[in-house]
């Protein structure tokens, strides 16, 4: 920031999820004043931004908001007079919007919609990102995706993401609001949900290695996603608010594994062999140097509808916002085993090649910001 010039001002939603501990410290480090939103829970928690080392940060301001309630969007944006809007609150769990469709649309849907109608309504000129997902291409129409892919949701989040993607299009161009939608592709991390593939099997490896656990159960082994890393994602957000004029971009590493790729990584990354033997429901990840089945197949993990393969063009991220993702999907996979062998295994993690020394390394230590 160039000097005696005020610091930019970002809210963001969200702020307990994955990408919002990210994007804070993102832009923390920029010289950003932020306020992040968080939801009132009966247990609060703060971890993954503690984790970061940024909860106590001077500069960030954490405050109470539900996306669903105009009220509480129009007093938080007028609280703080933010530059820049990032709405990344959503019920993000695709599983979960079978079960619970109304709720997902509430949030992700209808919510996206409040905070478009509140930015207009206090300050039409705030900048906004909103949170839009490949999950929105579903039954793919072309391979790879990219920002003119024709949609095809196949579940209640896609479907609301679809609603909250096409609102932010419409108040660009309704009321040429600076609103720019990112399509993103799968991004994880070691702060990422344990209700998320990679998390759920980043951490029962490390389970399994430390003695605490004996199988991991997972549902469609053949699903194929384009996985990156979600440090490398929130800096596109960011650029895409730094841009001349609001746009819709697709974030992607442009390359893609299945499920069951994935798992082999991940436990090759804690030196246990993997081997996948039998078929359907009856395959098995069997290691030979336990002589014993690891993975098993549980059917009811399985989707009603699923979204088959995902793989994402970033071209046009590339050459707008000069975009690159930093970390391939290989690495991610031993940063998450990794970080959860440190929260497992504390004890042993000075043996174990590319592990910090000692039990208080922290995830910052482990993901330093690029
Ligand atoms: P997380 O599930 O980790 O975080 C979601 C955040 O939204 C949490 O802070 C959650 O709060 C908050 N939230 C949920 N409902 C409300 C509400 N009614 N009011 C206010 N806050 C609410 O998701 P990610 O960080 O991974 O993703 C961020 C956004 O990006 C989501 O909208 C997601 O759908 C979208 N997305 C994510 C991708 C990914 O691969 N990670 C890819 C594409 C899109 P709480 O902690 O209380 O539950
Ligand atoms: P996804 O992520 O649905 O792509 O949504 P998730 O990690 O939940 O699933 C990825 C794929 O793995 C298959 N799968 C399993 N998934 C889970 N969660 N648990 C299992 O045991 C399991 N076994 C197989 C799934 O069927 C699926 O095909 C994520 C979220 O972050 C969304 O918010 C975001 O919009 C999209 O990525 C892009």
């Amino acid at each position: 920031m160039p000097e005696g010039s005020a610091a930019k001002r970002a809210f963001v939603s969200g702020v307990t999820g994955q990408d919002g501990a990210y994007l804070v410290r993102l832009l923390l480090s920029k010289g950003y004043k932020v306020a992040g939103g968080y939801r009132r829970t009966s247990a609060q928690t703060f971890w993954r931004l503690r984790e970061l080392g940024v909860d106590t940060h001077e500069n960030l301001t954490l405050v109470e908001h539900d996306l669903t309630d105009l009220g509480s969007n129009i007093r938080a944006i007028a609280a703080f007079e933010p530059d820049e809007i990032y709405n990344l609150a959503g019920q993000s769990f695709v599983a979960v919007s079978f079960k619970e469709p109304t709720t997902t649309a509430q949030i992700s849907a209808l919510g996206a919609l409040q905070m478009l109608e509140a930015s207009r309504i206090v300050n039409p000129r705030i900048r906004i990102y909103q949170a839009s997902s490949a999950e929105m291409f579903g039954r793919v129409q072309a391979v790879p995706q990219d920002e003119n892919t024709p949609f095809y949701p196949r579940s209640p989040y896609a479907v609301s993401k679809l609603f909250g993607h096409w609102s932010a299009i419409n108040y660009r161009e309704s009321y040429d609001m600076f609103v720019s939608s990112g399509i993103l592709f799968n991004h994880e991390s070691p702060l990422r949900g344990p209700e998320f593939v990679t998390r759920k099997i980043s951490q029962a490896v490390a389970r399994i290695a430390s003695g605490l656990q004996t199988t991991l159960f997972l549902g469609n082994l053949d699903a194929k996603r384009d996985w990156g890393f979600a440090g490398d994602f929130v800096e596109g957000m960011w650029r895409m608010l730094q841009a001349e004029k609001p746009d819709t971009f697709v974030l992607a590493t442009g390359t893609t594994s299945t499920v069951r790729d994935f798992a082999t990584m991940a436990f090759a990354a804690a030196d246990l062999d993997l081997e996948w033997r039998g078929e359907g429901d009856d395959e098995v990840g069997f290691c030979a140097s336990m002589n014993r089945p690891l993975v098993r197949i549980q059917k009811a993990l399985r989707r009603p509808a699923e979204v088959d393969l995902l793989l994402g063009s970033p071209r046009k991220a590339k050459e707008v916002l000069g975009w690159r993702p930093l970390v391939e999907v290989r690495e991610l996979c031993r940063m998450m085993v990794h970080a959860d062998l440190a929260r497992e295994t504390p004890n042993e993690i000075e043996v174990r090649d590319g592990l910090p020394n000692g039990h208080d390394a922290t995830i910052k230590e482990l993901f330093p910001l690029h």
